[in-house]
């Protein structure tokens, strides 16, 4: 009662009735969600020993880079592990060790509720029931914003650093790689919900900065041609997906690819060059018949790290993402979280290695899953990779391949593979305009691998599971008998 009485008075300026309510549901939510951030760093204030356990994703890389410098700079005895998932193995071990408090980060909602034995503080930001919320478990879903766009599991972490320092603000830059990284931008081309106020911070802190511009990947590093040839979202038609044609499209621009023997990047060009390029693809798009909306998708927001040089994998945050991505998915996390925590010297060669090996198996993995050929059924369409890509990027190629030419944006995308323990991985991705429509793979995942012992969770547009091996089939009737379920209600 008394915060809606004190928004009443301290904004009278405002005229109508329907704007001070809005603005009180709105600063009754930010206050609660802030309390939440003050009343775990209140936890991290009063323990010595801290254990921080993240996902091997660059959002989960980012995350713990943040809770752990954030420790450093409190002077508190810290140490970490990245995982792939939050197993029964995992919690025997943090069972033993007996740390005096375990902080997760981008993982462990599911676990806010039960093993009381470990004292833990939790920074996600993944789906989550509302009856996880606990006192130490800060989650956007648990404030009723999106966790697949809104928030990070970095920015998640980010926001209880900052309740603990200001002076952590400095930290938002890698808030922002690790949204990026879980693709938070990609609904709207730009950030959005909480987000926005930690790019705010960056750009406050001198870490950040943005700009509107072509959204492709690899603007940075990335030689013209090779630019285009991968361009997913959107693709350019009759230009993207083979070299010779986005070649081709250049030299018709008149674009020079070779400046004094080196391949010319997007940063390379010059503004008139930018200029003609963009809209030369949006004019390719719209003749052959895609909208408006799909053409727009050309540009949106880059986040560039300031402190990082002009051509290199740190400065846009995607490519950031996407070289922290080929560290701790090859079980090289630590070499990804010395590069965020600021070396530049031999983590970031070891970096730029895996990078290239990365590139490699994302090239070849996607090769293979187009030719393991996609099998489609009513409410969903899949690919078993077997043993031919590794669990760890099956996420990604399932992405990858999702986005290409030919594969139909109407079915949800599932990919399988065989894990490493002789189980199987699982990964879905659809469409926005599915989950526009009421399909969220998170609760469908979580339901099926549930009904066959095993594990699933995740976003409404990604999610991911792990089963037991010889249930595909099993596993692919329950998730279509709950898709049908979302799409009909
Ligand atoms: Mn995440």
């Amino acid at each position: 009662m008394n915060k809606y009485q004190g928004c009443f008075i301290e904004n009278s300026v405002y005229k109508t009735k329907r704007l001070i309510i809005l603005f009180c549901i709105l600063r009754v939510r930010g206050i609660s969600l802030l309390q939440r951030a003050n009343d775990l760093a209140a936890i991290v204030r009063k323990s010595s020993e801290i254990h921080i356990v993240t996902h091997i994703d660059a959002d989960g890389i980012t995350a713990g880079a943040i809770a752990s410098e954030t420790l450093r700079r409190l002077g508190k005895e810290y140490s970490l592990e990245c995982i792939k998932q939050l197993d029964e193995v995992t919690i025997n071990k943090l069972l033993n060790e007996n740390h005096e408090l375990v902080w997760f980060t981008d993982l462990g909602s599911g676990i806010s509720t039960q093993y009381p034995e470990i004292k833990k503080i939790i920074t996600d930001h993944h789906e989550c029931p509302p009856n996880s919320d606990t006192s130490f478990h800060f989650n956007p879903h648990l404030f009723g914003r999106d966790g697949s766009y809104e928030l990070s599991g970095a920015g998640a972490t980010y926001l209880v650093s900052k309740a603990l320092s200001p002076k952590n603000k400095d930290l938002s830059c890698l808030a922002i790689v690790g949204a990026i990284g879980d693709l938070q931008d990609r609904r709207f081309c730009e950030l959005r919900g909480m987000n926005t106020e930690i790019v705010k911070d960056g750009v406050e802190a001198g870490v950040l900065q943005t700009s509107k511009d072509l959204r492709y990947f690899g603007k940075e590093t990335r030689p013209l041609a090779k630019l285009l040839q991968y361009a997913t979202d959107p693709l350019i038609p009759g230009v993207s997906g083979r070299e010779d044609t986005s070649v081709a499209f250049l030299q018709e621009l008149q674009i020079e690819l070779k400046e004094r023997d080196k391949w010319r990047t997007w940063v390379d060009l010059r503004k008139e060059e930018k200029r003609k390029i963009i809209s030369a693809v949006i004019q390719m798009l719209l003749s052959k018949g895609f909208g408006y909306q799909v053409a727009a998708r050309v540009l949106g927001e880059s986040y560039l790290l300031c402190h990082e040089e002009e051509g290199t994998e740190l400065h846009d945050a995607k490519e950031y993402a996407t070289l922290l991505n080929s560290t701790a998915r090859y079980g090289q996390y630590e070499v990804g979280l010395q590069v965020c925590l600021g070396d530049r010297g031999k983590w970031l060669k070891e970096a730029l290695n895996l990078l290239s090996g990365h590139r490699h198996n994302l090239v070849e993995g996607l090769q293979f899953a187009r030719e393991e050929k996609i099998q489609k059924r009513t409410y969903l369409q899949y690919f078993h990779a077997g043993d031919g890509i590794r669990d760890t990027i099956i996420g990604i190629v399932t992405n990858m391949l999702l986005n290409t030419e030919d594969v139909d944006k109407e079915l949800p995308l599932i990919g399988f593979a065989h894990t490493e323990n002789g189980e199987v991985k699982v990964s879905a991705r659809a469409a926005q305009h599915l989950v526009d429509r009421g399909l969220d793979l998170a609760a469908a995942l979580t339901v099926a691998a549930k009904e066959l012992h095993g594990i699933g969770g995740g976003h409404n547009i990604a999610a991911g599971a792990t089963i037991p091996k010889g249930k595909e089939e099993e596993f692919l009737q329950v998730v279509e008998r709950e898709i049908k379920l979302q799409l009909v209600s």
